[in-house]
């Protein structure tokens, strides 16, 4: 039986499953930073596999993945072109502007997608006075845009004009399996069309802790070198590794579980007056509550008696689902909510 986990604020809060506990417990280690966990290394093995790529690092979490990975494409001084609300650009510390000493270059999507042409106007030109522009960076699924999945497509255009002017692509591919499920692909069709990335084990896939990137052997190799310096070398890693085994090779396909979630509580507040302001493609329903004349202190009180996690900011939220709600907690959600509305 699934645990419950009665919490909408992200799917960053699931839990490990019962499987992935007894992993961790049994998980045979070594030291990571000498090479030596066969666990670490079983899971960098099938990250790369399943992606299609050469090679893999795990590291503590989205925001360090990123990091090594932008570090590992660029020089100090260098322009990288990013989406606008992009999680790297908007959510992540400023981190390529401290670690890096990067500049960011910022360009608006239409619906969490850069357009090629928007790409290629951001791009300098050789010029003295212009920094050098190494890396894009793409977000898929794109989390403030709605948790929307960017097409095989869509990333194949990005990724031509990128290649077209010698540029790396990185993809934050932290729910890059939901983008996988809700498009009907294999992950290793999205992953192609980017250089490296980033996938989040701890997000709808449920393990307590931990990312991988993936990219070629020498990108990784230098990505490695940086998570060093950042204080990201751990030692029997393995304990937080085999729960991560699980999560790629188990935790995927029930990622559909989440999306179906998602539009049934969309479908239920919008027949409630509650405004859905994004596309439910995956597992996030962005809403506005102020439609049934609601602030957030009355979603969060309402949402609070009622016995779920939620936190409302000015005129709405975001609502994740995840391993932790089931079909049947989405519907008393929705019947709870409604008495509070009467
Ligand atoms: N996102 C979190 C918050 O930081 C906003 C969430 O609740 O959605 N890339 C993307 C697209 C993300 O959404 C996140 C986390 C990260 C990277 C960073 O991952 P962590 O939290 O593991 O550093």
């Amino acid at each position: 039986m699934v645990e419950k986990n009665l919490d909408f604020r992200s799917d960053t809060v699931t839990w490990p499953t019962p499987e992935m506990r007894e992993a961790a417990y049994k998980a045979k280690v070594g030291d990571d930073v000498m090479g030596d966990d066969p666990t670490v290394n079983e899971l960098e093995r099938i990250a790369a596999e399943i992606t299609g790529k050469e090679a893999a690092l795990f590291v503590t979490s989205g925001t360090m993945g990123n990091a090594v990975a932008v570090l590992a494409h660029t020089q100090r001084g260098d322009e990288i072109i990013l989406e606008q609300k992009s999680h790297i650009f908007v959510n992540e510390v400023g981190g390529l502007a401290v670690m890096g000493q990067l500049m960011a270059r910022t360009v608006p999507g239409e619906l969490g997608w850069m357009k090629p042409e928007d790409i290629e106007k951001a791009i300098r030109v050789d010029n003295i006075h212009y920094p050098p522009t190494s890396l894009v960076c793409i977000e898929n699924t794109h989390n403030s845009a709605g948790g929307i999945a960017l097409t095989t497509k869509q990333m194949k255009a990005d990724w031509d004009v990128a290649k077209k002017h010698k540029l790396a692509v990185h993809m934050d591919g932290a729910r890059v399996f939901n983008a996988a499920i809700a498009l009907g692909v294999d992950v290793k069709e999205l992953a192609k069309y980017a250089d490296t990335v980033q996938i989040c084990l701890s997000k709808g896939l449920s393990a307590p802790v931990g990312s991988v990137v993936v990219g070629p052997a020498d990108v990784i190799k230098r990505a490695r070198k940086y998570r060093k310096m950042l204080g990201g070398g751990m030692r029997q890693a393995g304990i937080i590794a085999a729960p991560g085994v699980i999560a790629m090779t188990k935790m995927v396909d029930r990622l559909k579980d989440d999306h179906d979630n998602a539009k049934l509580l969309a479908e239920g507040l919008t027949k409630m007056g509650i405004k859905v302001v994004n596309q439910v493609q995956t597992n996030m329903v962005y809403i506005d509550y102020t439609t049934v004349g609601w602030k957030a202190g009355d979603w969060n009180k309402a949402t609070k008696k009622i016995g779920w996690k939620s936190e409302g900011h000015g005129n709405g939220t975001r609502l994740c689902t995840h391993y932790g709600i089931e079909r049947e907690d989405i519907k008393s959600f929705l019947d709870g909510l409604a008495k509070q509305l009467k």
